[in-house]
């Protein structure tokens, strides 16, 4: 696949190479249940292009995949049970979030009362 990093776990999942619990799948974006879920719903939502983390968003084409992570996030939200009762989508970005994977995901959690602030 064109954009793909072959040593990325996250490029792995969109190949298919290694197995995830895949809740939505479009042309342009994968959502699949997180290996370690903090809350009763935790979905991640990637692009299948890789891109690193949100600091490599870049032009025009990325600016439209951001997009296209948070629409399919409102649509996995609602299949999920959780558009209405509320939900977050955090991209940790950089070393003080605890990035681990390094290619773009938006953590979509949900299906509790949450605090704030989260730390
Ligand atoms: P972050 O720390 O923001 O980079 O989050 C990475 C998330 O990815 C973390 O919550 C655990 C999850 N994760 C890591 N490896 C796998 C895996 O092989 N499968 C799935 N489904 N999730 C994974």
């Amino acid at each position: 696949m064109a954009n793909s990093d072959p040593n990325c776990l996250f490029c792995k999942i969109v190949s298919g190479d290694i197995p995830a619990d895949i809740v939505y799948r479009n042309e342009h974006v994968l959502a699949f249940r997180d290996i370690n879920p903090a809350a009763p719903q935790h979905l991640l939502i990637i692009p299948l292009k890789h891109i690193a983390s949100l600091n490599d968003l870049v032009g025009d084409e990325d600016t439209i995949i951001a997009g296209q992570i948070m629409q399919a996030a409102k649509v996995v939200a609602k299949e999920a049970g959780i558009g209405e009762s509320g939900y977050r989508l955090v991209f940790n970005t950089g070393p003080d979030s605890l990035q681990s994977v390094f290619h773009i995901h938006g953590h979509l959690i949900g299906g509790e009362r949450m605090g704030w602030p989260p730390f």
